[in-house]
């Protein structure tokens, strides 16, 4: 810290690990985890299974098939590590990025390339899959995760309620409002901010003058830590927040601190406001590459076991590209359906507007009636 350093931050945050970037083990007092070779394999075909869907949706976008792609690489090891550690009861609420998240909840990766083709609204039952639409307003879901887990509740049920956010969102009304309102009702909730450092361009210097985590105990909740990009400790960690939501504990909140390794979406260009070294020196730290090294140096996996996972993902790559190609294009006036709960005098008239518009290519003459 410099001399120009804000008081009180001046400590150096603790950073939950329990995998080092080069593979190794780490122990600790609180979080320590149990997990068999089959788990920890199966944590690292999770992780590369979400990469190759990300690298396919981001290679559709710029192929022109999808109109946007928010990418979640670099940032895996946080959404697995955290969805694998919900139960089938718990509910989650995310934002446009956590396709790791919903790879987890069971949700079909092509429903969510239909949402950025523009052929669906979400495409997903949230109930199916206890897993809520994608939000764009960003922290607006956290108040709907906060109304969520009081509802929860009040049932007197016994599920977890998780709400994905990112290092920007912090600075939004809606999070500190949601962050209150979980406090004082001490909501089964917990609050998994993934830091990836930046907010599309604005780093996270501009969001806050202290560690993220730490703001949690202004509002009265434990707040912790997490290497964002070691799926161990993730998994550790947000196990104990959702076990301590469950058993009436109330809220915690998680700062995975990760990397946004893309772009903020297929229409950023990073280099206009980032240096590549930044980059560079996250790639060392980079969430699948720790697992591979573990499970090679301690002989929990040979080279079959890797290749058979590359195989795998290219195949899942090339069938979610296919499905995705074949999505049926919706009816022009689709778009209409769902603005309001049911009729709507204004709707309706930009709806005949609209077909009135799209009938004059047909009859040869344009009307002017969609101007
Ligand atoms: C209420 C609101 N304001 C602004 C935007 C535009 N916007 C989209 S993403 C984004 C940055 C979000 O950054 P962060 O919370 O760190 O999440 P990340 O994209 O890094 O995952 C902004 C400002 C928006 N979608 N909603
Ligand atoms: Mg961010």
């Amino acid at each position: 810290m410099t001399a120009e350093a804000p008081r009180g931050a001046d400590a150096p945050p603790e950073l939950i690990q329990l995998l080092t970037p080069e593979g190794e083990r780490v122990e600790h007092p609180d979080y320590d985890i149990e997990l068999t070779t089959e788990e920890v394999r199966s944590l690292y075909r999770d992780l590369v299974l979400v990469r190759r869907i990300d690298l396919e949706a981001v290679a559709l976008q710029r192929q022109g098939e999808l109109g946007l792609w928010a990418s979640l690489l670099g940032q895996e090891a946080a959404q697995i590590g955290s969805g694998r550690a919900l139960t089938d009861a718990d509910m989650a609420f995310p934002t446009y990025r956590e396709h790791g998240v919903a790879w987890c909840r069971d949700v079909d990766p092509v429903k969510l390339l239909g949402m950025f083709r523009g052929v669906n609204h979400g495409g997903w039952d949230p109930y199916e899959h206890n897993f809520h639409l994608y939000t764009i307003v960003i922290g607006s879901q956290t108040l709907h995760g906060v109304g969520y887990a009081m509802g929860v509740q009040r049932d007197g049920a016994e599920a977890a309620t998780i709400v994905y956010f990112g290092d920007g969102a912090t600075s939004q009304g809606d999070v500190n409002e949601s962050f209150i309102w979980a406090s004082v009702f001490n909501a089964p909730v917990v609050f998994f901010c993934q830091n990836n450092q930046w907010a599309i361009s604005e780093p996270l210097e501009k969001q806050t003058r202290i560690p993220l985590y730490k703001r949690a105990s202004g509002f009265g909740f434990p707040g912790i830590r997490v290497d964002g990009n070691d799926v161990f400790a993730c998994l550790a960690v947000t196990r104990k927040a959702l076990a301590d939501a469950r058993n009436g504990l109330g809220p915690t909140l998680i700062e995975a601190f990760t990397y946004r390794m893309g772009a903020h979406t297929t229409s950023d260009d990073p280099t206009r406001y980032r240096v590549a070294n930044e980059l560079e020196a996250w790639k060392l730290k980079d969430p699948i590459e720790r697992v591979k090294a573990y499970l090679f140096k301690n002989q929990l996996a040979d080279q079959e076991f890797f290749e058979k996972v590359d195989a795998e993902a290219d195949a899942l790559g090339k069938d979610v590209r296919r499905r995705c190609l074949e999505l049926p294009d919706p009816e022009p006036q689709a778009m209409f359906d769902h603005v309001y709960g049911g009729p709507h005098a204004l709707v309706d008239e930009e709806r005949e507007q609209y077909l009135a518009y799209l009938a004059s290519f047909e009859n040869g003459a344009e009307t002017g009636a969609g101007r």
